[in-house]
């Protein structure tokens, strides 16, 4: 398997501005016709090379005539004498036996498409990088009764009834496009029709489109699309550009959606929800996801990739455009609480273990590994750190900037940060260590006081940690946003500062600190940093109840938390009295809402107090966590209590009724944990009580943990009423994964020969072994068993469907983080993975780099 490098980029030999592609569509044999327009770029004598991917020629004609080619390796390649040339290709595709879901392939009696990265090269001959823009013509022919809607990108410009009860659809995009950007859907679809009415007056006509039993469940998806379309218009300027948006949804799909030019296509778990089969966190991510790829219009499609090593360029923004909207739609505090946990919980621990990578990454052996958490979200990241350097203002002008300079052009995340430069006038050079420097920086942090003349100096010292690869790194520029809050009156003392440590270690000054301070650093998380302060006792307490700023305080909540969790994984007796006061403060507090409330005392999660130890103990963890949990909710049973017996109808989707739905589910969490008898009875009631899904599945996911009639009842009566739906059949496989139990391998590998398990649907895959694998202390099960389990189904999906196998190899390929007894056995399953005959070379770049 060879590697492909960042610096070895060059420009494309051939140009291709016209395609005109004519498609009969059948399940078992698909022909495609395609014609090219090509041009060479530049003064050079090579030949046309076209990748193609499981495809076999059955005509090649170059200029009308048969042409000089062959077949190298994944190429066909054609010598051409001139400068110009029309190249035409036929092969036969077969989607029905498509099982990687990439290319052309049928989900459900549906025949549809994915590209990103490279898909296209399965579907015909063609150069397939992202800086290879063309105009697209598409001519769909199928059964008129199998498949009577045809899409694909741009508009429809005519359509009529062909021979044999076909029918025929012609397409064409306007905008020029690379060809991760095709797609197509034929299939027995209906719409839910809408319109929106854009910034300068033109009307755009949006679809939704799924079977026609689900059309109930597509509401939530189309007000987000059109909330989406308008904020992007007051908040970037950004206005959609054809008068047709098609969305698609299907049941089989590898990611979460594609923005493919005027038809994106979804993981149908990202449109469907009603409040009887989705919870609210169901509904926030259709809003993101439809958002996110709306989004993409711009910061995707209209300006785009050079090359995939750029992919954060228009992730990274997107996410960060996602998230903005998310926070704008409902709590921003809690939005952004919600996005640090991901953050800490996903991309931390990748740049963190053997497969940690710049945002920016250098090399590859498969591209589609590289759709990670430090690509999204740290790249996330970095385009908020920009805004928060630049200021709002600017940052807008930077955007605007990058737009208008860059639109129908495949570029680079330099000229991002250029055309930021550019607008600002704010020199970047430094920043750009972001995109290039893997791993997470540490920062240590502590305030002196001097309480004569009213000063504090805040100590500050940054390094950043060795990654596979990278050694030796320089410092980098962190803009901490700090407040030192008076210890004794609470009171902030003068305004909150924008802090750059650029330096290896720096000391800033604060005047007017009359009271001992409270240092308050790294607000709303302005910089993706692990910190380490130094805090004198009572500090943390102190600012968990006074601190103004929402995010900061959740941190103080956080933080009291994980040093009594700690204290207590490493065996020592650790005092729960100050976490509980702290709790209890802020249960009952009248001034903070309950979204808040429900985050602010979710305890750290297993896989949390796991990366904050030298080396992980499961078991360790797992009991020292029970026992505060249990601690808390016998102490504040009576607080808890009122907070779980509220009820809201499951119609209300107002932030405000989400967060009292997620503080009832933490509430019943924390109460069972203290009392089981009485948290089992509240639980069953809070199930058959339940009018909406969040509510049903809270009391779900507390039951799983335990043993009894009431779990058996529950589980029973869920799958009775929702065997059909197959969205809803994945939360309860996935609730069972994520039981906690000593036997929950014995579980999750009965349910892998459940009759409704298959491997062939990623959901379902995932929802089982993602789950599991998620699951700390039930996947670490001491006996190996659970790494084994894992391994077996990554090997079993890998001869299928190698994206998702891949996706799953890093929660074993982190071994080195574990006790010794552990660390060998998940190395002798990453060994069993690279010893396997027919291995894919996603799973092998995976599991040969976490063996390195
Ligand atoms: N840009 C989309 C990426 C994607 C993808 C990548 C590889 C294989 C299958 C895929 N499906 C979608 C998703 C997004 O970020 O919007
Ligand atoms: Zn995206």
């Amino acid at each position: 398997h060879v590697a492909i490098y960042r610096k070895d980029y060059l420009p494309p030999d051939w140009l291709v501005p016209e395609i005109a592609l004519d498609f009969d569509l059948d399940p078992d044999r698909t022909h495609v016709r395609s014609r090219l327009t090509v041009k060479r770029n530049g003064e050079h004598d090579r030949p046309l090379r076209l990748a193609g991917n499981g495809l076999t020629p059955l005509v090649v004609r170059a200029n009308g005539a048969d042409a000089d080619w062959r077949v190298g390796g994944d190429a066909l390649v054609i010598e051409l004498p001139g400068n110009e040339a029309t190249i035409e290709t036929e092969v036969d595709i077969a989607p029905a036996a498509n099982s990687k879901l990439m290319g052309l392939y049928a989900s459900g009696g549906l025949l549809c498409t994915q590209c990103e990265s490279e898909g296209f090269r399965r579907i015909t001959f063609h150069a397939d990088r992202p800086d290879v823009l063309s105009r697209y013509r598409v001519r769909m022919s199928a059964d008129k009764a199998r498949f009577p809607i045809l899409l694909a990108n741009g508009n429809l410009v005519a359509s009529g009834d062909g021979e044999n009860g076909t029918h025929w659809a012609d397409w064409e995009d306007p905008f020029p496009k690379p060809s991760y950007l095709f797609a197509m859907v034929a299939g027995d679809l209906s719409a839910n029709r809408d319109r929106f009415t854009t910034m300068s007056g033109r009307e755009v006509e949006l679809n939704i489109w799924v079977r026609e039993k689900d059309l109930p469940k597509t509401g939530h998806a189309m007000e987000s699309l059109k909330a989406a379309m308008r904020w992007d218009e007051e908040v970037y300027g950004r206005e959609y550009d054809l008068d047709l948006f098609n969305i698609v949804a299907v049941d089989d799909f590898n990611f979460g959606a594609m923005e493919n030019k005027g038809l994106n296509i979804f993981n149908s778990r990202y449109i469907l929800a009603d409040e009887d089969t989705a919870t609210d966190i169901d509904f926030d991510n259709i809003a993101g996801v439809v958002a996110h790829e709306y989004f993409h219009n711009w910061s995707g499609d209209r300006v785009t990739c050079r090359d995939w090593f750029q992919l954060s360029l228009k992730e990274g923004f997107t996410v960060f455009r996602d998230q903005s909207f998310s926070g704008d739609m409902g709590s921003k505090a809690v939005k952004r609480i919600e996005d640090v946990r991901l953050l800490r919980a996903a991309q931390f621990p990748e740049d963190a273990g053997p497969l940690a990578h710049s945002v920016r990454p250098e090399s590859y052996i498969e591209i589609t590994n590289f759709y990670t958490a430090t690509v999204y979200n740290k790249g996330a990241e970095l385009i908020r750190m920009m805004q928060t350097i630049l200021g709002p203002e600017a940052f807008r002008k930077g955007s605007d900037l990058y737009f208008e300079r860059h639109d129908g052009e495949a570029v680079t995340c330099e000229d991002f940060v250029r055309a930021m430069e550019d607008a600002s006038g704010v020199d970047l050079s430094q920043f750009r260590l972001w995109y290039s420097q893997a791993g997470t920086p540490r920062v240590k942090a502590h305030v002196e006081h001097d309480a004569s003349n009213a000063t504090a100096i805040l100590h500050l010292a940054q390094s950043i940690p060795d990654t596979p690869g990278q050694t030796g790194k320089s410092p980098m520029v962190l803009p901490l946003k700090t407040a030192l809050i008076g210890a004794d009156s609470g009171v902030p003392q003068g305004e909150e500062q924008l802090v750059l440590l650029t330096e290896g270690s720096a000391s800033v000054r604060f005047e007017g600190v009359v009271e001992p301070p409270l240092l308050s650093i790294n607000r709303e998380f302005s910089a993706p940093v692990l910190l380490d302060v130094e805090r004198r006792a009572g500090e943390l307490e102190r600012l968990a109840e006074v601190d103004p700023d929402p995010f900061a305080r959740y941190e103080a909540c956080q933080e009291l938390m994980m040093r009594a969790l700690l204290a207590g994984a490493r065996g020592e007796s650790a005092d729960s009295t100050s976490v509980i006061a702290a709790m209890r403060g802020t249960l009952i507090s009248n001034a903070l809402d309950p979204a808040f409330k429900g985050e602010a005392l979710s305890l750290p999660t297993e896989g949390l107090i796991g990366d904050r130890m030298e080396l992980v103990d499961p078991d360790a963890i797992h009991s020292s966590r029970e026992t505060l949990r249990s601690a808390i909710g016998a102490a504040l049973a009576d607080e808890l209590g009122r907070a779980q017996s509220v009820s809201i109808s499951g119609a209300d989707l107002s932030p405000q009724a989400k967060g009292i739905r997620r503080l009832k589910s933490v509430a019943l969490s924390l109460l069972a944990a203290g009392n089981p008898e009485r948290g089992a009875a509240l639980a069953k009631a809070q199930f058959d009580a339940a009018d909406n899904m969040t509510d049903r599945q809270g009391a779900m996911m507390v039951l799983a943990s335990m043993d009894g009639p009431e779990r058996e009842a529950a589980f029973a009566a869920f799958f009775e009423r929702y065997r059909d739906d197959s969205l809803v059949l994945d939360k309860w496989f996935a609730l069972q994964a994520a039981a906690q139990h000593e036997d929950t391998v014995d579980v999750v590998e009965a349910l892998a020969k459940h009759p409704d398990f298959t491997v062939r649907n990623p959901n379902r895959w995932r929802a089982l072994v993602s789950n599991f694998a998620a699951n700390q202390w039930a996947f670490h099960h001491a006996s190996g068993r659970g790494y084994r389990f894992v391994t077996d189904m990554i090997l079993e999906v890998d001869r299928i469907n190698p994206q998702v196998a891949a996706r799953q190899v890093p929660s074993i390929g982190r071994w080195r983080r574990f006790e010794p007894t552990r660390a060998k056995l998940m190395r002798a399953e990453l060994e069993r993975i690279v010893a396997t005959p027919g291995l894919s070379k996603d799973v092998f770049e995976q599991a040969s780099k976490s063996l390195a």
